[in-house]
């Protein structure tokens, strides 16, 4: 039996075994859950939340590292959530990460946390947004998301993130691979990371010039920075916050930030209608009420839509 309550205060009080506890409990979709939401509800709202996005080994992780300590050195308390959607399980994937944040481990104002996504009822779109409410109900000031893996999830976590940084390092045609996937579109700030390397420079002209071919803007609009990091020896990185600091101010004065909010929790309670729906259909299986339905389907009596719709109305009624 877990007591919620008790690991809720404890969470709050920022203790990292409470944190770790109650987002297992998300990973499990655990039933104490809802309880454990509505506890945590009036405490969340507070952290800034930035996402971290791009082609494998583009230094996502090293970078995270490094925005980690920069934001220690302003006082902040840091989470940060590594999102594997492509795994069922914790660690794997991410053991290199945990090597990377090593620096952190024994920070008692740093959270990590990495998560598995695969097989979750509603997948990323629904789990790591309550991760993320732990670690803001926890008094993270900041929080950096980074998933592990392509495609589709790199556009998902935008819709999570207060700002999304999109990162690229030289030579991997990532300037042409990124405006493929759909990932200008998504990037408030862009990162042109190992510019250590020959071509950095280029591939920032050529970011650049991709940004420039896109829609006219309008006066006030928001115009996504470029800037180059050595994130392996924390060049750069100072500036990457202060850019950050820049688009959270413009994000408040445009009323952008509640807007982007807003339409993160209305993603989140659909993720959940959906899956309570898709509970519910599936717990209808042995249910006489779908059996009925089917033989009256098969014996020509009512249409499969027609049928449908009396499960659904069903559903619905409670
Ligand atoms: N030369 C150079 N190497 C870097 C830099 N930043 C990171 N790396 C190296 O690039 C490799 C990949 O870095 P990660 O931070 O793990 O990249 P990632 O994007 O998190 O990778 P995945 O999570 O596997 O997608 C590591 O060997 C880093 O040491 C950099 O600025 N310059
Ligand atoms: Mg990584």
């Amino acid at each position: 039996m877990i007591d919620v309550a008790t690991l809720v205060e404890q969470a709050r009080q920022g203790r990292p075994r409470a944190v770790a506890r109650l987002i297992t409990l998300v990973e499990n979709a655990a039933p104490e859950l809802r309880e454990v939401m509505a506890a945590l509800a009036p405490y969340t709202g507070q952290a800034y939340t930035i996402g971290l996005t791009g082609s494998p080994g583009v230094g996502k992780s090293t970078s995270t590292s490094a925005l980690v300590s920069a934001y220690r050195r302003l006082g902040k308390r840091v989470g940060v959530l590594a999102v594997d959607p492509s795994s069922p399980f914790s660690g794997g994937a991410l053991l290199g990460d945990r090597v990377r944040m090593q620096d952190h481990a024994t920070d008692p104002e740093v959270f990590i946390r990495s998560m598995a996504t695969r097989g979750h009822l509603g997948g990323l779109s629904w789990a790591a947004p309550q991760a993320l409410r732990v670690l803001d109900a926890a008094g993270c000031d900041v929080i950096l998301v980074e998933t592990v893996g392509v495609g589709q999830s790199e556009v998902e976590i935008a819709a999570q993130a207060d700002t999304t940084v999109v990162l690229l390092a030289p030579g991997m045609g990532d300037g042409i691979q990124a405006a493929k996937a759909g990932i200008l579109e998504i990037g408030d700030l862009f990162v042109v990371n190992k510019a250590d390397r020959d071509g950095a420079d280029a591939t920032a002209r050529e970011l650049n010039h991709m940004l420039g071919l896109g829609e006219a803007r309008e006066p006030g609009d928001w115009r996504p920075p470029i800037v180059k990091t050595v994130a392996a020896r924390g060049e750069g990185v100072d500036e990457v916050v202060e850019a950050l600091e820049k688009h959270r101010a413009w994000l408040e004065e445009h009323g952008e930030l509640a807007v982007r909010r807003r339409r993160r929790a209305a993603d989140e309670i659909e993720a959940i209608a959906l899956a309570e729906l898709r509970a519910r259909i599936g717990d209808l299986h042995g249910d006489r009420h779908l059996a009925g339905l089917a033989e009256r389907v098969v014996a020509g009596e009512l249409d499969p839509y027609g049928a449908a719709d009396e499960l659904v109305a069903g559903l619905t009624r409670g």
